[in-house]
C-alpha cells in the first residue's frame, strides 16, 4: 500500500523539510511574527494545532481554528490581532482553505506539499514537496511540521534542530513496526481511545481522524486525565487506550492502573512504561519537536487496524484526496 510506503518515508520527509525550510530562509528575507492564526482542514487542521502551540510556546502568540470556523463563525473565537494568518493544506487545492486565505486583513502564508491556488494566493509560501499518492495524510504531516517549526525557531532566535539527528530518531522509532502489527493480532479491541496532554494532545486528535480514515473504526481522542471526567466509562474488555507520554508522571500509571481495573488494555507511547500491557518507546527529544515521533506510531497503528479488517487504506470509502465544494 501507498500509505505504508509513505509512513515508511518519515525519515525522509524530515530531510526533504530541511531543505525547504534551508530553501527558504536563503531566498526570503522574512521573518514570522509573533501573533499568528493557523487554519486548515481535517489532518492539516489537526496539524495547525500544534503549530499554534509550538507558536505560543517559543514566545509567541498561537491560535488554530478549522478553516470553515473561520469562513462562517469567526466572531466566537479570540481572534486578537494576528499579524499573520498561516493556512496549511497539503495539496493547496481544498476550497475551504483557499477561501480561508481571505478572511483576515493580514498577511497570508502558505504550507503545502505544491505550487497551487494556496500557494499563489497567499502573500509568502513554504512548499515542501512531501508528496502523496494515499488519501490521508502521513509523512507530509510531519515533514510540515518539521519544517514550519524550524522556521519558528529561525524567526524567534532560537537554535533550529539537527534535522539529521530529527530523521534518525523517527527511523528508530519505525522499528516499532512489527511489534504494532503484533498487538493489533493480539488484540482485537472493538474501539479505541487516544490521550495526550500539552502538544500530544493534537498529536491525539490527529491519531483518532487516522484510525477514523484508514480502518473506518470509532476512535476517540482526550486530553490525557480529562479523560476520567466521565468519558473511560465507555472503556471495558474490548477497549485499546493509546496514552501518548512525553514528561512521564505517577498520575499516569494510576491511570494505567484504572482502565486496567475496567479491563481495558493499555498501550504507552513514551520514554517510560506506566505499567501498560504494551509499550512502545520513544527516544528522549524536548517538546515541542518530539511530535514526530509520535506520529508514526499512531499512523502505523491505524496502517495496520485497516488491514487486519480487509480494507485498503490508501482509499478508504467517502473520501477523496481533495475536498472541494
Ligand atoms: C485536507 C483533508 C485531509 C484528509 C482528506 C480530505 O486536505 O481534510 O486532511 O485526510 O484527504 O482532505 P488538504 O487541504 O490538506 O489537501
Amino acid at each position: 500500500h501507498a500509505t505504508l510506503r509513505e509512513i515508511r518515508k518519515t525519515p525522509e520527509g524530515i530531510l526533504t523539510a530541511q531543505r525547504a525550510f534551508e530553501d527558504f530562509v536563503t531566498s526570503h528575507d522574512f521573518r514570522l511574527p509573533r501573533e499568528i492564526v493557523y487554519t486548515g482542514c481535517g489532518s492539516s487542521h489537526f496539524l495547525s494545532q500544534p503549530l499554534a502551540m509550538a507558536t505560543t510556546r517559543l514566545g509567541g502568540r498561537g491560535l488554530s481554528a478549522p478553516c470553515s470556523e473561520l469562513l462562517y463563525s469567526r466572531e466566537w473565537y479570540p481572534i486578537g490581532n494576528p499579524e499573520l494568518l498561516v493556512a496549511i493544506s497539503r495539496s493547496g487545492e481544498t476550497t475551504e482553505a483557499v477561501k480561508a486565505l481571505n478572511t483576515l486583513d493580514v498577511p497570508r502564508f502558505a504550507l503545502t506539499a505544491y505550487e497551487s491556488t494556496l500557494s499563489r494566493e497567499a502573500d509568502h509560501a513554504l512548499i515542501v514537496p512531501a508528496h502523496e499518492e494515499s488519501v490521508v495524510m502521513t509523512h507530509s504531516f510531519t515533514a510540515f511540521y518539521f519544517a514550519f517549526l524550524q522556521l519558528l525557531l529561525h524567526s524567534y532566535g532560537w537554535e533550529t534542530y539537527d534535522a539529521e539527528l530529527v530523521s534518525s530518531l523517527t527511523k528508530e522509532v519505525l522499528r516499532s513496526e512489527d511489534y504494532i502489527r503484533e498487538i493489533v493480532s493480539d488484540f482485537d479491541f472493538r474501539n479505541v481511545i487516544f490521550l495526550g496532554s500539552g502538544i500530544l494532545y493534537p498529536v491525539a486528535l490527529e491519531a483518532m481522524l487516522k484510525m477514523k480514515e484508514m480502518a473506518l473504526f470509532w476512535s476517540e481522542a482526550y486530553q490525557t486525565f480529562e479523560v476520567r471526567h466521565g468519558f473511560k466509562s465507555i472503556a471495558d474488555e474490548g477497549t485499546l487506550v493509546v496514552l501518548l507520554v512525553d514528561e512521564p508522571l505517577d498520575w499516569h500509571e494510576k491511570l494505567t492502573e484504572e482502565f486496567q481495573g475496567q479491563k481495558a488494555r493499555v498501550l504507552t507511547v513514551g520514554r517510560r512504561d506506566t505499567g501498560a500491557d504494551y509499550f512502545i518507546e520513544v527516544p528522549e527529544l524536548s517538546p515541542p519537536t518530539n511530535v514526530v515521533l509520535y506520529l508514526p506510531v499512531i499512523q502505523l497503528l491505524a496502517y495496520y487496524k485497516a488491514v487486519g479488517r480487509g480494507l485498503n487504506p490508501d482509499r478508504p470509502r467517502f473520501l477523496s484526496k481533495v475536498v472541494k465544494w
